[in-house]
């Protein structure tokens, strides 16, 4: 191979400084020097590592910083070229946001986009010796300001300034959480915030490539690619192959030319695979994928190499009307199967997104998604107020089998639409689309988040009969789905369907009644959605995450600064009063985790339980949300600092492929069984009526049948004996399956938690060691319920199981994965808590 000719990538990440651009009348004694910068990276992050912001995550200091966001920072880089490549071009993988790129003293370009990679051609521009690159970035929240002041003056589309709704973010496009959320902090930040490279390409490249599958009778697929290849000028004739082959698998290799010419030029490689293995959703078996290698080369030499994998399935969203034509589902069907999805809403995993795109961050996304498919998770949703993530998200949600529903980033405002915003928001979907849509685990493209719904019900702010973004969403994102990534589907906006966007009956909703709406969660047994994409309550973050932000005279419940780290815009004395409508009141920091954490595993679990009792009608539970980009009081169910909640927890159980749950009718309690699995499942199921001392009341058995993907009431309960002794009492139901598989149990209280009257549960505990961690064994004399096991210190654990009930009289174990400890650190760190 001769390497003059091989595309070549030549990392440009270190070397870089920065220094603000200072207003002409400003005092030179506070003017900052040039200052280290880390590429990838944001300005926020740069001035707390150089001393001159304090960390914004902590305290209340988020407040002190705004100034950053209003000034202007300057980036710039020197590198060294021995020969300057003659046909080479600078690529930026993300600048946030709007930035003016100077090349060795001339302008080079501006940007304007977050989401997207820009590239430059610099042949001819670049040196022998010292180049310079410099980025100067324009606060984003000034230049938005002057842009929705200039918009306004064309008159069609006035609406009133509103901060939350037709703010300046509507006019930037950058990520939206950026601009503070009811979950997030006020970061607009800036910078470059992926990778900077210079590709040289002396021949061709692979600019991109898409595959489409087709299912077979026989069991085979024929997968069908389009490789697209870009040559280097004067290179418009050279003879060119490209090669699709799958090398782990043994399928011949496919070769097709390349056709002459210069632009985008798109090679079909049609390649044949027998038994072919589906890719399926995570708890329907392996989601198998095929790695694959894509070649361009000249005459035997290889010019561009993709390394990558495909999956073969097929994903459809399917949206019938009812047979009483009242209503429209809203399901998703995978290989011909209805799944029903156990989700979790995905906002970005850090307040400055540069951040994931490190060795550390990249070690936060996995673990955050093996805790999510080890928890039963088969979708996410991308929400619409973030990113379009990076490359290593989707592939281990790919690898996961977790479907991803991905937003375009547009959320809860009014968007500028026609013109070059209308322009720019094609540019950026085709370059999202294309870079997204070979991952098997993209199951939907939606076109934003929540703004059809906000603009049926802020009329004060939308006088004009148009939603102001539609033409977005209506026209161009689709088109753009439908001309790059025909296979996928696509949908206006979440929630959206029927009549009112938010409707029970056709489409997916928000249940936002519950939480925003004022309600408890016991009104999620009212609602009868056919998707809930969106529903929630929140809870503090654990004691590791307070740690990270608090000094030690913040640690309590009603502090400032613990305040401050609650965005949920509800009165904090409502939030707490929600917990304590269930729950006894928090008295100290470890309270508050500890009972609102509880409130919400109860909240999430009471919705999941009743909507996957009524399969059928409903498809899918997406909660809000999976995890927490900085310590926050938030609805996630991991937190920032990566713990756990008691709702993670609870959602091993309630997103358990096979669920018993109980319903309260009266004086009876009914218990139903739902098998999300593929085979039909048949056991014993046991309903009692026990008092926490051991005696049982009440009991009934029966033998359950039910079919692959279904659900049915299978027992029912008498709770008249357990009147006067609510508080005393439990309802506890267990299913047996038949072939021997592990039994599958649920509680029901018949008093509020806070009243319960607990005898002394006799809990004994015990540590051993085991190959790779330790186990905690535990002994109940009688009920113990909400069992909290923690260890005090600085690394938390990892824990099988925890927030869970014991009986009378049982014993549980559960396996603790604590490196570094030993056995007596263990024993003397551990803190075990009940109600
Ligand atoms: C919905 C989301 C987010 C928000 C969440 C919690 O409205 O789309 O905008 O963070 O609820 O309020």
């Amino acid at each position: 191979m001769n390497p003059s000719e091989e595309t070549t990538v030549l990392p440009l990440n270190t070397g870089w400084r920065f220094t603000e651009v200072r207003p002409p009348d400003s005092s030179p004694n506070t003017a900052l020097p040039w200052m280290p910068a880390t590429v990838p990276g944001h300005v926020h992050d740069d001035l707390a590592r150089a001393g001159v912001i304090p960390d914004p995550f902590s305290r209340m200091q988020e407040r002190g910083v705004g100034w950053v966001d209003e000034t202007d920072w300057v980036y710039e880089n020197t590198f060294t070229l021995e020969t300057p490549p003659a046909n080479a071009y600078l690529r930026f993988e993300g600048l946030d946001t709007i930035a003016e790129i100077e090349l060795n003293g001339e302008p080079l370009a501006n940007t304007d986009n977050m989401f997207v990679e820009h590239e430059f051609p610099v042949g001819g521009r670049l040196k022998a010796g010292e180049n310079t690159l410099k980025v100067t970035f324009r606060s984003a929240l000034r230049i938005g300001r002057e842009r929705r002041a200039a918009y306004a003056k064309t008159g069609e589309d006035r609406l009133e300034d509103h901060r939350a709704v037709w703010g300046p973010r509507s006019f930037v496009r950058k990520a939206q959480y950026m601009y503070g959320w009811d979950w997030g902090p006020e970061l607009v930040s800036c910078g470059i915030w992926k990778g900077v490279s210079l590709v040289s390409v002396p021949v061709a490249r692979i600019t991109d490539w898409k595959y489409d599958t087709v299912f077979n009778e026989d069991g085979s697929a024929t997968v069908a690619f389009e490789v697209s290849v870009e040559r280097a000028p004067g290179q418009e004739e050279t003879p060119l192959t490209a090669a699709v082959s799958f090398p782990m698998h043994g399928i011949p290799r496919v070769l097709a030319d390349v056709p002459a010419g210069l632009g985008r030029l798109a090679v079909p490689v049609k390649c044949y695979v027998s038994d072919a293995k589906r890719w399926v959703p995570n708890g329907s078996g392996n989601p198998e994928r095929y790695r694959t290698l894509l070649e361009l080369s000249t005459s035997g030499v290889a010019l561009d190499v993709r390394h990558t994998s495909i999956g073969l399935r097929t994903v459809e969203l399917v949206r019938e009307p009812d047979a009483d034509g009242k209503g429209e589902c809203f399901k998703f069907r995978v290989n011909g199967k209805d799944v029903f999805i156990k989700g979790a809403n995905w906002i970005p995993a850090h307040s400055l997104p540069s951040r994931l795109d490190s060795y550390d961050g990249f070690q936060h996304l996995e673990r955050v998604l093996t805790q999510a498919r080890d928890g039963g998770i088969n979708m996410v949703r991308v929400w619409g107020g973030g990113v379009y993530e990076s490359v290593y998200f989707y592939r281990l949600c790919d690898s996961f089998g977790i479907l991803v529903w991905q937003d375009f980033p547009y959320a809860c405002a009014h968007y500028p639409d026609t013109g070059e915003y209308a322009e720019e928001a094609r540019a950026e979907a085709m370059k999202a689309v294309r870079r997204l849509r070979n991952h098997p685990s993209l199951a939907l493209w939606c076109g934003n988040n929540e703004n059809q719904w906000l603009a049926a019900h802020w009329p004060k702010s939308t006088p004009n009969a148009r939603v102001l973004g539609s033409h977005l969403y209506d026209e161009v994102l689709p088109e753009v789905v439908k001309q790059e990534d025909a296979s996928t589907p696509y949908c206006p906006s979440s929630p959206f369907g029927g009549d009112e966007p938010n409707s029970q009956d056709a489409g997916d909703r928000h249940d936002w009644d519950v939480w925003h709406g004022g309600g408890d969660y016991t009104k999620y047994l009212e609602d009868n959605s056919r998707f809930v994409s969106e529903f929630g309550f929140a809870s503090s973050c654990g004691l590791k995450a307070w740690d990270s932000c608090l000094a030690p005279e913040d640690k309590h419940p009603y502090s400032d600064a613990v305040k401050w780290h609650n965005k949920t815009g509800k009165k904090y004395e409502e939030y707490i009063g929600y917990t304590a409508a269930h729950f006894p009141e928090p008295r100290t920091l470890e309270d508050l985790v500890y009972y609102t954490q509880l409130n919400q595993a109860e909240a999430l679990k009471c919705g999941v339980e009743h909507w996957r009792r009524h399969k059928g009608r409903c498809w899918g539970t997406i909660f809000w949300q999976l995890e927490d980009c900085w310590p926050v009081q938030s609805w996630a169910v991991i937190d920032s600092a990566g713990e756990p909640k008691a709702a993670y927890y609870g959602m091993k159980r309630f997103y358990a492929p096979v669920l018993i749950s109980l319903v309260r009718d009266g004086d009876v309690v009914r218990a139903h069984l739902t098998n999300d699995t593929n085979e039909p499942i048949r056991g014993k199921v046991t309903v009692r009526v026990e008092s926490f001392i051991g005696e049982r009341l009440e009991k009934e058995d029966a033998i359950a049948y039910i079919p692959a993907n279904g659900t049915a009431e299978v027992d029912a309960v008498n709770i008249v004996c357990a009147e006067g002794r609510e508080r005393e009492v439990y309802v506890y139901a267990r299913f047996r399956p038949e072939d021997g598989g592990p039994q599958i149990e649920n509680y029901m209280f018949l008093a509020e938690p806070k009243e319960l009257q607990m005898a002394d549960p006799g809990l004994s505990v015990d540590v051993s060691v085991t190959g790779g961690g330790f186990v905690v064994t535990l002994g109940a004399k009688r009920f113990t319920p909400y069992i909290w096991l923690r260890l005090t210190g600085d690394e938390p654990g990892e824990w099988s199981d925890n927030h869970f009930h014991m009986r009378a009289g049982k014993e549980t174990t559960v396996t603790l994965n604590a490196p570094g400890l030993s056995v007596e650190d263990v024993r003397s760190r551990l803190v075990v808590r009940h109600l």
